[in-house]
């Protein structure tokens, strides 16, 4: 039998076949036939020894009853003690949307607790605050992937997709102009690559718009009729002229006016942001300025031209609508606006003064963990945090002085190491849910497998739990088809509109994107040609200005150490770790490094080196790149211990989104003796 699906892993949710774990490619428009080597290779952790397939306490193999008793047990008595907020929940951005949903109501209704928020948080959040601002709608492309094939022009700032998501680069074929400290194998395509210093991107985004209006590029028109605030914008971006821009970022004023142009020339131009521009403590105004820049030319809203933002997770988009994030609820809506509050409670059957407010974001809830006023509690359920949260020894910390930590996974990882309780869940191709990708549309996960023995779904944990904590079975039901209708009817009304949509429609291959208000919908493909999401149906101009990184390098700590990611690991490496391939692909930690900055260091290419930053220090083999810039390095972040790049990493955050500053600390580079 074979069945058709998507891969585990990233956003563009590329198609496959599954024949028992043997993985084909599978066409489908965002991937069209092709698979990179994470997802050829993502059936092997299906059969994997390293599988979790017995619960564990404290280590020991115990059965379900046990362990759910243990932990149902220890809330109780938590809550007890500190009240309903003792106890907090960490989600993820890989859950189903029926997961998604169930975890958020889970905290609201069984725990009540207002602590719950998610590992987007530390992904797609500043580009999400930037888009509810600019456009007062959420979704990170407003258009499907294949409006990109007919781009003259695309600007791709802070994204590296020949490594996060290769088969992507097939829809962009021409013009393609990259923004990244470094010449990755992306901007190794482009007709042209910026290199600004990391955390800079304000500024560049301030001198093109600066290019764009003086040199006459500027889409008047579409301004007056289609944004308001360009004045405010202006008084800003008026200061920063090009050669000034050129003294913070590097890029030569040239390349500043060059780029204004082309984009004003082209006949289809798109601007796209991913974690490069987006992970840092002023990553929220960082988009917007992108944003304005893409206002000016008049991009956003027209058929064949746009803004958007590469979401990453594989249900990154749909992790974020449906209330594991800690100041909303189902369907985008707001757990502080009274209104949905109520319409919320009446579709869980509970009173809408029994649901909790905003709680903390990702990492200050992790940082607040075991304190006297924080949560002594934490359920964690598709996330590593003790590899890719900042600062993560201290993270580490936090999560070693709780009274009870429980994670739900199917492999071993740092986090359940540290973990009381353990829960051995089923995979994707052995559950059936829905995903949500970086288009924004809806797509269905068939189950393609018989589970291991011993193994159960999220669903019925957190059911069965619920029972424990005196809920009735049926508010928490275990049937993905079930959930999803539930989801739908609680996001009716809200900016992420499913209720249009059933398991039947998605089953015969409909192509659905949200907002989908009816059964008689065809969904959304393109948001905004008609008008943007605020009252005024305008889009709003923002005024930013540059600030620079939240740290400074100094004498001890002179370079600027950026993170992300190689094509052969995913995130926190829990899953590629475990498989040869991809470990023999790249087995350790290494940090890039110009060659003049290794021999200052004296170090030579191979050789193991230290890097410290003001939270701490890492090993990692040094690789010479002759591209670098000579005041950068670049580490990835999959890897744990000694080899983890969080232990540097800069929690500052953002103030509006709380995303950390994860793309740019400062440190210096040692020798290893
Ligand atoms: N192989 C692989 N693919 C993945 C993932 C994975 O872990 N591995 N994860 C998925 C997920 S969740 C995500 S979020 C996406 C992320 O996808 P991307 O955003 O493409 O990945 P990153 O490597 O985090 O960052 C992209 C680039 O930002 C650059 N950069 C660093 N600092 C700056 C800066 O200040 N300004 C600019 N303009 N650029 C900067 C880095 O040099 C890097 O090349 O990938 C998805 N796909
Ligand atoms: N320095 C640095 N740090 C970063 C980043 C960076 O660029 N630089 N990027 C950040 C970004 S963009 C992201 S998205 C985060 C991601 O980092 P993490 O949140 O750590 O993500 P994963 O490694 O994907 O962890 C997912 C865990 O959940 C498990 N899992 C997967 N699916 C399910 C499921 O359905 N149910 C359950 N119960 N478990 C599941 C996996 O086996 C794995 O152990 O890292 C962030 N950290
Ligand atoms: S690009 Fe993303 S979705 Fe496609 S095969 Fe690779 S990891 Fe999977
Ligand atoms: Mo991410």
């Amino acid at each position: 039998m074979t069945v058709e699906t998507h891969c585990p892993y990233c956003a563009l949710q590329c198609g496959m076949t599954l024949a028992g774990a043997e993985v084909k490619p599978r066409e489908f428009p965002t991937n069209r036939g092709g698979l990179c080597q994470k997802g050829w290779t993502s059936g092997a952790l299906l059969s994997s020894p390293a599988r979790l397939t017995t619960p564990l306490l404290h280590g020991k193999p115990v059965t379900w009853d046990t362990a759910l008793d243990f932990v149902a047990e220890r809330i109780e008595r938590i809550q007890r003690q500190h009240g309903r907020d003792g106890m907090a929940i960490l989600g993820g951005g890989g859950l189903t949307n029926e997961k998604s949903y169930a975890l958020g109501k889970f905290a609201r209704v069984a725990l009540r607790t207002s602590q719950i928020d998610y590992n987007g948080r530390f992904c797609m959040s500043s580009a999400a605050a930037a888009g509810n601002r600019a456009f007062g709608v959420d979704r990170g492309m407003p258009f499907p992937v294949t409006d990109l094939d007919d781009a003259d022009v695309v600007l791709l700032i802070g994204a590296n997709p020949a490594e996060t998501m290769p088969p992507f680069m097939q829809h962009l074929k021409a013009g393609l102009i990259v923004v990244d400290p470094r010449r990755t194998a992306t901007a190794e395509r482009a007709m042209l690559h910026l290199k600004p210093s990391p955390g800079t991107d304000l500024a560049l985004a301030l001198g093109i718009l600066h290019s764009v209006f003086v040199d006459g590029h500027a889409d008047k028109q579409y301004m007056n009729d289609r944004t308001t605030g360009f004045d405010e914008a202006w008084r800003i971006a008026a200061a920063w002229w090009p050669e000034r821009v050129e003294r913070v970022t590097g890029v030569s004023a040239t390349d500043q006016r060059t780029v204004a142009r082309l984009l004003a020339n082209a006949r289809n131009a798109y601007i796209l942001t991913a974690r490069g521009t987006e992970q840092h403590a002023t990553g929220t105004d960082t988009v917007n300025a992108w944003i304005n820049l893409a206002l000016s030319l008049g991009l956003p809203g027209k058929r064949g031209s746009g803004y958007g933002c590469l979401t990453g997770q594989g249900n990154g988009q749909g992790g974020r609508e449906h209330g594991q994030k800690t100041d909303q609820l189902p369907g985008y809506r707001k757990i502080d606006d009274p209104a949905a509050r109520e319409y919320v409670a009446g579709v869980w059957g509970v009173s809408p003064d029994s649901l909790p407010g905003p709680g903390r974001s990702a990492y200050e809830l992790l940082d607040a963990l075991g304190r006297p006023h924080g949560p002594q509690g934490l359920l964690v359920f598709g996330s590593n945090p003790v590899v890719s949260a900042p600062r993560s020894a201290h993270v580490a910390e936090r999560l070693a002085d709780l009274d009870l930590l429980v994670v739900a996974d199917f492999v071993p990882n740092e986090t359940t190491a540290l973990a009381d309780v353990v829960l051995p869940v089923t995979q994707w191709a052995e559950e059936e849910g829905t995903l949500t990708n970086l288009e924004g549309r809806i797509l269905h996960r068939r189950p393609a497998l018989r589970p291991p023995d011993g193994v159960r779904t999220d669903l019925e944990v957190l059911q069965e739990l619920a029972i424990r904590l005196g809920q009735p079975a049926e508010r928490f039901p275990t049937d993905a088809e079930t959930v999803f209708a539930e989801l739908g009817r609680a996001s009716k009304g809200g900016v992420a509109d499913y209720s249009g949509i059933t398991y039947d429609r998605l089953r015969a291959g409909e192509a659905l994107h949200w907002p989908v208000p009816s059964a008689d919908h065809a969904g959304t493909p393109r948001l905004f040609l008609d008008s943007f999401g605020h009252p005024d149906g305008k889009a709003r101009f923002i005024p930013v200005d540059h600030k620079g990184p939240a740290e400074d390098v100094d004498a001890d700590f002179p370079l600027r150490a950026t993170t992300g990611r190689v094509l052969a690991h995913y995130q926190s490496g829990a899953q590629t770790r475990l498989i040869k391939e991809l470990t023999d692909a790249v087995p350790e930690s290494y940090v890039e490094v110009h060659p003049d900055t290794a021999a200052r260091s004296g170090l030579e290419h191979g050789d193991l080196a230290k890097v410290t930053s003001r939270r701490g220090e890492v090993q990692a083999r040094v690789r010479i790149v002759a591209s670098m810039r000579p005041d950068v390095v670049f580490l990835p972040f999959h890897f744990p211990g000694d080899n983890n790049a969080n232990r540097l990493t800069n929690p500052a955050l953002d103030p509006s989104s709380r995303m950390p500053e994860f793309k740019v600390c400062a440190v210096r580079l040692e020798g290893t003796t």
